[in-house]
């Protein structure tokens, strides 16, 4: 792949059909001129713009809508294995298109070449997942205490779903939601982050292709706009049965409550705070690059990214040194370039945040150990790059407890492992965690009820990089929703215990008689 940006830029918009000016209404067709905002796309590695795109506003929001609802009645008329051959359908188209999505994922969000193929991977993954769920919508069956009854559950698709998701995963989370969602039966409108708005229409480019080919309904929409005037429709509107959102605390909390005032339901993945606890019988070069990865992947920019690290004091003086030698040599950059590992932060209010929250950190009695400042980076001098900075806290202190997208690594040092699990569990988040050791009485503690209060828990590797298999979420401020892997797939469907009486009278339950 071409490293040269300008040349980079034209093979992609060429490869993805995208046009300097896009269309960012999808509903059953391109939409020719939504009404709102038209928004320029920014490459985070050079600060210059790619592509702009029209966004919507309200009348496009009920032409999304009703599009929605008609592809739904017409979703219905499927069987959940025949839903599952158009995910499969998908699925091999974006085999076949991963290194062009992964490139613009790369130019848009400033994800290393890998990242931004993972990001494709991520979203084939699920769809093969999804593919196999379409033959397992697995419900259980009760013995009835009723004779001549049957008992069992069922579920059944919730109708029109809507799918907000973030910069940082920005095709591989709409995929999660909406493949699942899909089998399930459920129609999906999708309204990215503004900060990958191109990721979401070359994405739509391909699956409505796909649709369209094989003449299947147009159970996917895309609805771009601003997050507050979108976000506040679909959390209102009765008719969206479900709202999916990923981002801030801030933000999910406004979601939650609008959509829980009319009894909507909601998947949330807000912040994440992670912490990894290095003990004493930890496997050292194995726990570096686990922390290494974990904290400086996607420049920091991930929910399940590393943000502190609780180390046993009797290997800590070790440990940070060696750690503060692997950031050193990382090599910060354009992420298209080989051997970098540390792309650019996503705008110019991240670096602002990354710079306060090092300032903040240092006067709630915080230690710079390496990093702690802007990067320039030749011939990008544009972009939006940060050192990776490692702050040793003398204790947790209200910066520690909160969540910053950059690549700050907060350093803690304990004695005993009660302590290190009561720092780790001291933040309002709890999406990821882990814990480094070959003890196995340290490993079972962290994992049992007096251990990690997080969604994910993590032995022997880092807080990020989860697969699919597994339900993706966490506890506390992060919200509770589950998504992606395992059971996550019941959310996106309503529930229904049946009862079936095949015989000739009514015995009651509890044995109450009403002879009529
Ligand atoms: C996110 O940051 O919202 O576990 C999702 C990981 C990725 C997904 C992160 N597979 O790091």
């Amino acid at each position: 792949m071409s490293t040269d940006l300008s040349k980079l830029r034209g093979e992609i918009l060429k490869e993805l059909s995208l046009n300097s000016i896009n269309s960012g209404i999808y509903a059953g067709g391109w939409v020719k001129k939504p009404s709102g905002r038209t928004v320029q796309s920014i490459s985070p590695i050079d600060g210059k713009n790619i592509a702009a795109v029209m966004t919507g506003s309200k009348s496009d929001y009920e032409l999304v809508v009703r599009n929605a609802e008609r592809a739904y009645e017409e979703w219905l008329k499927l069987t959940p294995p025949q839903r599952g051959e158009l995910v499969r359908l998908i699925g091999n188209e974006l085999r076949k298109e991963k290194q062009s999505l992964g490139k613009i994922v790369s130019l848009e969000t400033g994800k290393t070449t890998v990242e931004g193929e993972g990001e494709i991977q991520e979203m084939i993954d699920i769809a093969d997942f999804a593919v196999g769920l379409s033959r397992q919508l697995h419900g259980l069956q009760m013995a009835s205490e009723r004779y001549e009854h049957r008992m069992y559950e069922q579920y059944l698709p919730l109708g029109v779903i809507g799918v907000i998701t973030s910069f940082n995963f920005p095709s591989s989370v709409w995929s999660w939601n909406s493949f699942i969602a899909a089998v399930v039966g459920d129609v999906v409108i999708w309204k990215p982050s503004s900060k990958a708005i191109l990721t979401a229409i070359s994405v739509m480019k391909i699956v409505t292709k796909v649709i369209r080919e094989n003449h299947y309904p147009e159970v996917f929409s895309l609805l771009t706009g601003s997050g507050s005037e979108i976000g506040n429709m679909m959390s209102a509107d009765s008719r969206v049965k479900l709202v999916s959102f990923t981002g801030s605390v801030k933000s999910g909390r406004i979601v939650s409550e609008t959509v829980a005032r009319r009894f909507g339901k909601t998947i949330l993945e807000l912040g994440g705070n992670n912490g990894s606890i290095v003990t004493s019988k930890a496997n050292i070069p194995l726990s570096l690059k686990g922390v290494a990865f974990g904290s400086m992947a996607t420049a920091g920019q991930r929910c399940t990214t590393t943000r502190r690290i609780i180390v046993d004091e009797k290997i800590y003086k070790e440990f940070v040194s060696k750690l503060v030698g692997i950031y050193r040599m990382v090599k910060v950059g354009n992420p298209l370039e080989k051997g970098v590992l540390v792309g650019p932060l996503i705008d110019d209010t991240a670096v602002k945040n990354f710079n306060e929250a090092v300032k903040r950190a240092t006067k709630e009695g915080g230690k710079v150990l390496v990093g702690g400042k802007v990067a320039t980076i030749k011939g990008l001098e544009g972009g939006f790059f940060v050192q990776p900075t490692i702050i040793e806290m003398p204790k947790v202190t209200p910066i520690t407890c909160e969540e910053t997208f950059a690549p700050i690594l907060y350093v803690f040092k304990y004695k005993t492992l009660d302590e290190a699990i009561r720092i780790h569990n001291a933040v309002p988040q709890g999406l990821s965690s882990s814990i480094y050791t070959t003890d196995l009485g340290e490993e079972e503690m962290f994992l049992s009820a007096k251990g990690s209060d997080c969604g994910l828990a993590n032995v022997n590797t880092a807080t990020a990089g989860a697969e699919i298999g597994g339900a993706f979420g966490g506890e506390k401020d992060t919200g509770g929703g589950r998504e992606s892997g395992s059971d996550a797939w019941k959310s996106y469907a309503r529930r229904q215990t049946v009862t079936i009486n095949w015989g000739k009278d009514i015995p009651l339950a509890q044995g109450v008689k009403f002879d009529v």
